[in-house]
């Protein structure tokens, strides 16, 4: 019989939806639950909630074909992944209200035999802190030491690491780092990931792996900071930000990262804080890069707002709105929080442009802003901020927006005469 046949993934947002997809694929029995009922209901009905390329189709052919269900409450299964959101509060300090909830809803349901992973981003010795919670709960439980003695219950951490866009792509074809709490846990959730993984399944430590996760995405966020920064030097003293990468990074050993509006997204903006609360005082480098970041969204609602205060009558066509490139996801998005900006200033002058969304969000709805397609942008605004390097505009030809004054944020309009 296959060691793993009943698979619950508590959460099916961003990561839990396609890796329960993927799972039933597979050829297991697959629960997916949802606090919310509207997520619930739509993945029932075979939809999805979230855009994701090829998602669509996986979902519709695994609830169709019955391997993938979905409830609000989760139910008995041989393995238990954990993928609900982790965010920081207002003071930058990680919130596991979700994570808690999460585990506090199987803790009843957990039987011999079972692995608890958790897939959410989490602060060092999360894993540890689950195992024992469920020590103290199921004391006729034990947390696995060899697989076979009674009652041995088996916890890991296995963080997600797809790039939204290529999430089911990366799901099969990333390595995957997985820490359990004891070595026969890893050796567990490593025989589980290898049943659908095709990259190699990294065996370490739970705190280890939590410490992997964190790491990846505050080096991103840093490489960043240090093109952000140099985008801003290069203003300074009048030079192309976008030659001097380019020129840079011919350099066998150099590769900078391209500057932008700010750092967003529900992980490269929020997951160094992670690190930064559990040690403040070593994480100088690491604070340092979330406050260039931050600044860089400031510095660009400074430009704009001088460009478009030279101009009195013009309207101003803000470009993008989500937090990178053509997905529809506004989670931390620098380029809404400068597009607010210039809408609670300017009102109707400010005419926004986001093809991968239907209608405003209703923030931006409430200042009379124009919502219109790239298209109309161009014959009735005079100047454009450009936030987001979406393919829309990236095919918009020289002729047709050298009419413009434009604030190019991502470097894509670069034949035009302006700043980074
Ligand atoms: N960005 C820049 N300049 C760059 C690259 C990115 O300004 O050169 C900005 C983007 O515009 C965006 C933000 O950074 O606002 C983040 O975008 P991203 O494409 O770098 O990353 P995410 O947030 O979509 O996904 C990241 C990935 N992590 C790393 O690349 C280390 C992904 O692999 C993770 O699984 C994901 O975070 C996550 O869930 O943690």
């Amino acid at each position: 019989m296959p060691e793993f046949q009943k698979v619950a993934v508590i959460g099916i947002g961003y990561i839990g939806l396609p890796t329960a997809a993927l799972i039933a694929s597979r050829g297991m029995q697959v629960l997916g639950v949802d606090t919310k009922e509207d997520v619930v209901r739509t993945v029932a009905s075979a939809a999805i909630h979230i855009s994701e390329p090829d998602l669509d189709g996986l979902v519709s052919k695994v609830v169709s074909g019955g391997a993938l269900t979905t409830s609000a409450k989760p139910q008995p299964a041989d393995v238990f992944i954990i993928a609900v959101p982790t965010p920081v509060d207002c003071e930058h300090r990680p919130n596991l209200s979700s994570v808690n909830a999460a585990l506090e809803s199987i803790l009843d349901l957990l039987a011999p035999g079972n692995l608890v992973i958790l897939e959410s981003t989490s602060p060092i010795g999360t894993t540890e802190g689950i195992a024992r919670r469920i020590s103290e709960r199921r004391p006729d439980l034990h947390i696995g030491t060899n697989g076979t003695e009674n009652g041995a219950i088996y916890v890991a951490y296995c963080p997600e690491r797809v790039l939204p866009g290529r999430i089911l792509t990366e799901l099969v074809n990333n390595d995957r780092c997985i820490g359990g709490v004891t070595p026969a846990c890893t050796r567990r959730a490593q025989r589980f990931y290898k049943s659908f993984v095709r990259g190699a399944c990294v065996a370490t430590t739970a705190r280890a792996a939590e410490l992997v996760k964190l790491t990846e995405n505050a080096f991103r966020d840093t490489n960043i900071a240090f093109a952000n920064e140099l985008s801003l030097i290069c203003d300074r003293f009048d030079i192309n930000v976008w030659e001097v990468i380019d020129i840079a990074n011919r350099h066998p050993r150099v590769n900078v990262l391209r500057p932008g509006p700010g750092v967003g997204g529900h992980c490269i903006a929020v997951d160094p804080w992670f690190i930064i609360d559990s040690a403040p005082e070593l994480t100088r480098v690491m604070r340092t890069s979330r406050e260039v970041n931050l600044s860089k969204t400031q510095k660009v609602v400074e430009w704009a707002c001088a460009l478009i205060e030279d101009h009195p009558y013009a309207n101003v066509a803000c470009c993008g709105l989500t937090f990178k490139a053509n997905v529809d996801d506004l989670r931390e998005s620098p380029s809404m929080e400068i597009a607010l900006h210039l809408a609670v200033k300017y009102g109707a002058r400010i005419k926004i442009v986001e093809p991968n969304l239907r209608r405003l969000p209703p923030e931006l709805a409430d200042h009379q802003v124009g919502f219109m397609n790239i298209d109309e942008a161009l014959r009735s605004c005079e100047i454009a901020i450009l936030l987001v390097d979406h393919d829309e505009f990236k095919m918009v030809p020289l002729a047709e927006r050298r009419h413009l004054d434009v604030i190019d944020t991502r470097g894509i309009w670069q034949d035009m005469p302006r700043r980074t």
